[in-house]
């Protein structure tokens, strides 16, 4: 299987936390996002939304989007269970990613795109151009400061985020917790369960993957 990835970038980094934790081997192919190969004919062929992530199976099939991409690596190696084990824990694993991307990643992404110099005109992804708008940049650090606090008093005498064992989720909050740190959002000195959680998932192998 094939990876379309970018190193520095935090979607494809999710996939690569979730196969190491699997121990699934994935050949890695860069796309250079800072130069925008993203945006070329050749990438277009592979992902018209020219955005990284994309799982390509030995048979050809393109996989988009990291929550996808991340059901099918579970079906593929079912252990270690990482999108939960009854029908309860892996509604529940799913809801917590969700409200993690929806108040965390993407409010992360509004502060980031709407403020770093290289994406002026490209303060979305994908093939459209769009202005920045500073408004947006504002209001995502907002939205971050917000998101730190929710995860802080979700994690209150618990040790993941959504089961009582490492998931999906505790990979997505702590990536996007990382994204945000490259905009100098840290997380509150007073938040002290998540930040012991953080230092324990941080501290996983998989996540240098
Ligand atoms: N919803 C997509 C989001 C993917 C995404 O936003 N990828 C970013 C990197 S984190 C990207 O490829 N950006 C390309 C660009 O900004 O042109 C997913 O879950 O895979």
């Amino acid at each position: 299987m094939k990876l379309y990835d970018c190193a520095a970038a935090s979607s494809p980094r999710r996939v690569r936390i979730f196969a190491a934790e699997k121990n699934i081997a994935l050949e890695k192919i860069a796309v250079d996002l800072a130069s925008g190969e993203q945006l070329g004919a050749d990438f277009r062929e592979i992902n018209p939304d020219c955005v990284v992530p994309v799982l390509e199976l030995d048979d050809g099939t393109r996989i988009c989007e990291v929550f996808a991409i991340c059901q099918y690596l579970e079906e593929f190696k079912p252990q270690p269970v990482l999108m939960g084990r009854t029908p309860v824990e892996r509604a529940t694993i799913s809801m917590w990613n969700a409200k993690i991307d929806q108040q965390g990643f993407f409010a992360t992404a509004d502060a980031y795109r709407n403020s770093v110099k290289w994406l002026k005109n490209h303060a979305l992804p994908g093939p459209h151009e769009f202005d920045q708008i500073p408004e947006l940049a504002e209001r995502g650090r907002k939205r971050v400061g917000l998101f730190h606090e929710m995860l802080n008093r979700r994690l209150e005498g618990r040790e993941f985020v959504a089961a009582n064992v490492y998931s999906i989720a505790d990979i997505s909050a702590m990536v996007v917790i990382d994204f945000a740190a490259t905009i100098k959002i840290g997380l509150p000195d007073d938040a002290v369960d998540l930040g012991r959680w953080y230092e324990q998932v941080s501290s996983r192998s998989s996540s240098g993957a």
